[in-house]
């Protein structure tokens, strides 16, 4: 909550409706909504592939200010129904590992990559150039796109805890101050509290490591620091938002967040691309099969595609042994040695 001295202006007859006052008269207490922006695509922006710049200017200020923006009603309902019945059953594949299973802080949570041959590739939702709009006006032009996976909150099962996971940052290693990544979350089914939606803590891309305890390597790492939550959840509250299915959730990777627990019997799998700024040097590559290369040249000429290539054989017999949380790296080549 941010406390204001109260001014005795015809201003604050302007102030939002969230204003909550104290009990003194000296102060207000304002606290900030804890929910997205969220931006409504219209039929002709969906289709065209571009936003209006009021509405680019909406995604854009809301990246900047909260550190996340939804894009709703920016993908098509069979496009997602394709892909999601092929990953549900990948993800009872993978719980079926147990304890070998990729998943991330704990088991109720799997890192599951999606299979990237032309069966199931879909530019419009790999390559989406609304996301890819939004992104370039953060980052700058062609964001390299180095990361394809996804995050699958699972149904209650015997043996398996729900609980949610540690507040954390995927960020978790010196990283800079300016943005340098966002993700392209796109749920495959509504996400609601029930079902695992993703608690969000907005505006908190501003802080650093400082915030965090568990370093990068550690399976719990980017653990955000208790004092710093109690005293977060004063000034901004977490929220966990119903996403309606068709959007696409665009998030600093620094933002502080935590996969929640599903209490549904449907899992609920959740892409997740990262668009890196072009002068970021993370080298992670992508793995595609030898035969998407055409479309990815030719979709995806607005980003900088960090791939892979494989037969496409290969990359069905491999897609499901991708690795989880830590395996991955986010951080940079040649870190610069400078202090702001
Ligand atoms: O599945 C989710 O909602 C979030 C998962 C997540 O943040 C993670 O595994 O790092
Ligand atoms: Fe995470």
């Amino acid at each position: 909550m941010l406390t204001y001295r109260l001014l005795p202006s015809p201003s604050s007859k302007l102030l939002p409706p969230l204003i909550r006052t104290l009990s003194t008269s000296q102060t207000r207490t304002i606290s900030a909504s804890s929910n997205p922006k969220t931006v409504l695509v219209s039929p002709e922006e969906k289709s065209r592939g571009h936003l209006t710049n009021q509405n680019l200017e909406l995604a854009n200020r809301a990246l900047h200010h909260d550190g996340l923006v939804v894009l709703e009603n920016a993908i098509s309902h069979e496009k997602l129904d394709f892909l999601n019945e092929k990953m549900v059953d990948d993800a009872k594949k993978l719980q079926a590992r147990g304890e070998d299973s990729p998943y991330n802080y704990n088991k109720g949570n799997i890192q599951q990559d999606p299979q990237l041959t032309k069966r199931y590739f879909d530019k419009e939702i790999f390559l989406n150039p609304l996301a890819t709009q939004v992104t370039s006006s953060v980052l700058g032009p062609r964001p390299r796109l180095s990361f394809i996976s996804g995050n699958s909150a699972l149904p209650p099962s015997p043996g398996v805890q729900q609980t949610a996971q540690p507040t954390h940052s995927d960020a978790d290693f010196a990283h800079p101050s300016s943005p340098f990544a966002l993700v392209v979350n796109i749920p495959l089914v509504t996400m609601t509290p029930e079902n695992g939606s993703t608690e969000i803590w907005l505006g908190t891309h501003k802080y650093g490591q400082e915030a965090q305890e568990g370093e990068h390597g550690e399976r719990a790492s980017g653990r955000i620091r208790e004092e710093w939550l109690s005293e977060r959840r004063r000034v901004r509250a977490p929220a966990r938002p119903v996403v309606r299915k068709g959007s696409v959730v665009v998030r600093d990777l620094r933002v502080w967040h935590s996969g929640q627990p599903n209490w549904t019997r449907e899992v609920r799998v959740m892409l997740a691309m990262i668009h890196f700024a072009g002068w970021y040097r993370n080298p992670m590559e992508v793995n595609f099969s030898e035969e998407l290369r055409g479309e990815l040249e030719r979709w995806g000429r607005d980003l900088v595609i960090q791939g892979r290539y494989a037969p496409e054989k290969e990359a069905e017999e491999k897609y499901l042994e991708g690795k989880f949380g830590n395996a991955y790296d986010f951080d940079q080549r040649d870190r610069l040695d400078v202090v702001f």
